[in-house]
């Protein structure tokens, strides 16, 4: 009798444990594991479910930003019943299948940073305006080379959607008149990982010795670009700017290897994500055009005519305040 008693109480002090309600699940899949500009949306992600309440974020992503390893996990999460997928995607194609399959079953799927195909997801959140950020990536090249000279690309994967989107706007930019001196002499690829990154940069050294600038629209291939600027002895010879966070650039920018780099909170993009998907969990957004999406403490977003929607302009940073914002990402 003894025995059965305390049995019941102590199942009884587990359901007490147990949350009134099962939680449903949001995947956040990146582009690959251990690049500290997802950690950071993870982060938001975080914040927004804690927010949200009924909501709980499984984070996850390939080894190696590919699309292989991306629908492998895709896949595994339909099997898992989760509710929603948010993705940032290694290839606008190659996933869309997967994804299509996933929303057959009635999983919410967004894309966000880079996109998929418009029939593989609902909405895709960009963290800016794509035109701008190309204007961008070009300005700063010309603040570090001046009229004339030789700058260099260096992205992240081949297929990379945002990636080839904004290195795009940014050759219609030099195509302009007058960006007529900078001659783009070379896109490669280190595919976001930082080893492959460094040696792409040191054969854009050896194969271009009159190269002024590495432009690396990838926080992964610009922190790699000027720690190789640094270990060369180029500084003051190559510039180094692109999309960078903060807390990995502060030491480039005091080491001279970097002047400028330019990025968005990418806290605020996680956060963001996490409540689009869940205004089409609770069936408040559909994905249709001139759609108004609450993103939680950042705002709104509206729906474009492909379901994509823009956040803020790009910030950029140099030796005045990249300590600030160094603390934060
Ligand atoms: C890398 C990734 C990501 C991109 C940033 C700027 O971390 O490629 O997709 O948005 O750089």
């Amino acid at each position: 009798m003894k025995s059965r008693f305390a049995l019941t109480a102590a199942a009884l002090a587990l359901a007490l444990a147990q949350p009134a309600f099962a939680a449903d699940k949001i995947a956040l899949v990146v582009k690959s594991l251990g690049n500290g500009f997802f950690d950071a949306a993870h982060q938001g992600a975080l914040e927004a479910a804690k927010e949200l309440k009924d909501v709980e974020i499984i984070y996850t992503g390939p080894a190696k930003a590919t699309a292989e390893g991306q629908i492998e996990i895709v896949n595994s999460l339909i099997a898992q019943n989760v509710k929603a997928i948010v993705i940032s995607a290694n290839d606008p194609d190659a996933l869309v299948p997967s994804l299509k399959k996933a929303m057959q079953r009635g999983i919410k799927v967004i894309s966000f940073d880079s996109g998929v195909k418009k029939e593989g997801r609902l909405m895709q959140l960009n963290p800016s305006n794509n035109a701008l950020i190309g204007e961008k990536l070009a300005k700063m090249s010309e603040q570090v080379v001046g009229k004339t000279g030789e700058i260099a690309v260096l992205s992240a994967t081949a297929q990379a959607t945002n990636q080839n989107i904004w290195i795009g706007e940014m050759k219609k930019v030099l195509a302009k008149p007058e960006y007529s001196g900078l001659k783009l002499v070379s896109v490669v690829y280190g595919d976001d990982q930082t080893d492959k990154s460094y040696r792409e940069a040191q054969g854009l050294f050896k194969s271009y010795p009159n190269l002024k600038a590495i432009v690396a629209p990838t926080t992964v291939g610009i922190a790699a670009a000027a720690k190789a600027v640094q270990d060369e002895k180029k500084v003051g010879q190559i510039f180094v700017t692109g999309l960078g966070l903060p807390s990995e650039m502060a030491g480039h920018v005091k080491s001279g290897a970097v002047k400028s780099f330019a990025i968005w909170n990418p806290i605020d993009l996680g956060y963001s994500s996490i409540h689009a998907v869940h205004a089409f969990m609770k069936g408040t957004a559909k994905g249709a055009k001139g759609e108004v999406i609450s993103l939680g403490r950042v705002g709104k977003a509206t729906l474009d005519e492909n379901g994509e929607a823009a956040m803020a302009e790009p910030f950029t940073y140099d030796a005045t305040n990249v300590e600030k914002f160094a603390k934060i990402f």
